[in-house]
């Protein structure tokens, strides 16, 4: 078409021309596709009914799932929240207001952490942004919703084939009033390795553009240095708040372990407060901080910075609200949780319960706690859709506070073991993530240092191998996992008390280890050369969100666009539908832009044919389709 050749036309691609007109109307670029809309989703549909979707082993029935509850609100009488405030008084003024606040303010963590840590981080959007009016009215009175960043960001596309981007979008125009708060790896932005420094700097101006108010910024392996571009391009948007964390590993209250004493956490937390941080947070991923040791933590924190104190911690021991208590009554300020249906294990502790026990007492939330038993609800049935990716852990555990794995890591290490077929030796591997920590000098361990470490004890494991044969001559020919040939180059930065130089030797044979920013080794991303390539890769305009996606991850990004052209956007497919297909004889509706619906009904599905296919019968809008799929079952 026109407009096809129009963006196909080297001085459209090179950005030579004003293209904001194009820009503020994405509805053009979208026009070409919409007609055969309908045939391209069947496709999808097609597809998914006979050969299921990937990664899902034991599929459901969607004809078995129930329709969630949304509840009703009036969203003229939406109650003002904390980024009414943020907005009025900028970063400083809401920090001034947190820590004049004497109630417990909250963090829900259940749109990102809580189901990366329960159902490898695939809850998709159409479930994220059904619930997101009705969140900001019944979770007016929240601090914050965690609802992007982290693993979402990867996993949305290359899992869930849709934009990361949209989905940020179109929940800030849901969610007006409360901040929305992401989760950055400092120089990993919301990958595994580390960036050129100018593209972490554009990837936190298009998410701050895009809706991201609080930025929680952590380092791999608390090596301020590695944090320092992210804090700082945070600190140049209008409104952001930098919020630094140090991530919490160890025992503070175990004089045993005395890497990381309380005083290394204090040491830490003045330097973030020097370098500019709004808010501190103390990331305990593992969630290995007892109560006792909150309480001693938080109360040094707030005699030693000047600036709110955020804890983060997750229920894989089955103790973590004790810890938020005993986090209270030392003085915290803010605090993660998750809404009940989600909350718990791996997760972060249960939001409903933490705001009934501590009403009426000084700490009174004073958070809507119907409101919140409705989202619950919600979040109860949405649940059931991710079966399949449930981790299998069944209660509390206090063997976290041996292996020490990530809950953000544990529902994705335990696909991963049974990937490399090593599912009979599970226990073997928990126990190896251990030994490689020690082996490792004792780390800490968080995207992606963590990883590293699971890559390693897996690579161990599958070997046959135990950590001490890699100093015989067992050790000599091993090719090491790329994660881990990084971490001892110093690809991660550098490690508190260094990396182990004998196992170095033995991991680099001769390689020099760096011992600068891995940063200021990376050539700055020409950005617009970058444009360019990647508009010839996927045949179209490549907007600055779609540029930050592909300069992040090339790979992905060109899958997910090639999976639209194929199919449009899947993402308008309601989740069980999207997952598990259609039983013959069942309907859908599926809302393909707003007020304009596409009614889906499967009609039978045809046998087998010699060469490899089958055809589907449908009824699309009332008119008999047929559709033929390649059989790969
Ligand atoms: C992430 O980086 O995704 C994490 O959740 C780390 O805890
Ligand atoms: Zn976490």
């Amino acid at each position: 078409s026109f407009l096809e050749n129009v963006m196909r036309h080297p001085v459209f691609l090179e950005g030579k021309c004003d293209t904001s007109f194009i820009e503020a109307h994405p509805e053009l670029l979208q026009a070409p596709q919409k007609k055969d809309r309908g045939t391209k989703l069947l496709k999808y549909l097609g597809d998914v009914i006979v050969n299921g979707s990937a990664g899902v082993a034991k599929p459901l029935r969607s004809a078995d799932l129930r329709e969630p509850r949304v509840p009703k609100v009036d969203v003229t009488r939406r109650p003002k929240g904390t980024r009414d405030i943020l907005l009025e008084r900028g970063p400083e003024g809401l920090a001034k207001w947190v820590l004049a606040e004497k109630r417990l303010l909250f963090t829900d963590t259940t749109m990102r952490d809580a189901h990366q840590s329960l159902l490898a981080t695939r809850v998709r959007s159409h479930d994220l942004i059904r619930i997101a009016e009705a969140t900001s009215v019944l979770g007016a009175g929240l601090f914050s919703l965690e609802c992007w960043g982290g693993a979402t960001f990867d996993v949305s596309m290359r899992f869930l084939k849709e934009d990361p981007w949209e989905r940020l979008h179109r929940l800030r125009k849901a969610v007006p009033n409360v901040l929305f708060q992401m989760l950055l790896r400092g120089s990993n932005a919301v990958g595994y390795t580390n960036y050129p420094d100018n593209v972490v700097e554009r990837f936190v101006e298009e998410a701050s553009k895009s809706g991201v108010d609080v930025f929680r910024v952590f380092d791999a392996l608390n090596w301020t240095k590695g944090m320092k571009v992210a804090m700082e391009a945070v600190r140049r948007q209008k409104n952001a708040v930098c919020e630094a964390s140090v991530c919490y590993t160890g025992d503070i209250t175990d004089p045993k372990r005395d890497k990381y004493p309380l005083d290394y956490y204090v040491k830490l937390a003045r330097e973030l407060e020097r370098m500019g941080a709004h808010f501190l947070a103390v990331k305990d991923m593992a969630g290995l901080l007892k109560p006792f040791a909150a309480a001693k933590l938080v109360k040094a924190l707030k005699e030693s910075v000047g600036i709110p104190v955020h804890l983060h911690t997750h229920d894989t021991s089955g103790v973590a609200s004790a810890t938020l208590l005993e986090a209270t009554r030392a003085g915290v300020d803010v605090v993660d949780a998750a809404l009940s249906s989600l909350s718990g294990l791996t997760a972060q502790p249960n939001l409903n319960s933490l705001n009934a026990v501590l009403a009426g007492s000084e700490w009174d939330p004073r958070l809507d706690q119907d409101g919140l038993q409705l989202l619950a609800n919600y979040w109860e049935t949405v649940r059931e859709y991710y079966a399949p990716f449930e981790s299998g852990l069944k209660s509390g555990t206090a063997e976290v506070y041996r292996h020490e794995i990530p809950g953000g890591q544990y529902s994705n290490y335990r696909p991963q073991v049974a990937g490399l077929g090593l599912l009979d030796k599970w226990e073997e591997c928990k126990d190896m993530y251990r030994k490689v920590n020690l082996l490792f000098g004792d780390v800490v361990k968080v995207t992606p240092s963590s990883k590293v470490v699971g890559d390693m004890a897996m690579f161990l494991v599958k070997n046959g191998l135990e950590p001490e044969d890699l100093f015989t001559e067992k050790g000599q020919d091993l090719a090491f996992p790329e994660s881990v040939i990084g971490l001892a180059r110093g690809m991660l930065g550098q490690l508190h008390g260094g990396f182990p130089e004998q196992l170095r030797k033995v991991i680099l044979k001769g390689q020099e280890p760096i011992t600068c920013r891995p940063g200021e080794l990376l050539e700055p991303a020409d950005l617009e050369l970058e444009r360019k390539k990647a508009s010839e890769r996927i045949g179209g305009y490549v907007d600055d969100k779609s540029l930050v996606s592909y300069l992040l991850y090339p790979q992905v990004f060109a899958e997910l666009v090639r999976h639209r052209d194929e199919y449009s956007d899947t993402s308008v497919i309601p989740t069980p539908v999207f997952l598990y297909g259609l039983e013959p004889g069942q309907e859908t509706s599926i809302e393909i832009e707003p007020g304009k619906t596409l009614i889906v009904r499967l009609v039978t599905i045809g046998k087998l044919e010699k060469d490899g296919t089958r055809d589907l019968f449908f009824e699309l809008n009332g008119e008999a389709r047929t559709i033929t799929v390649r059989d790969q079952t």
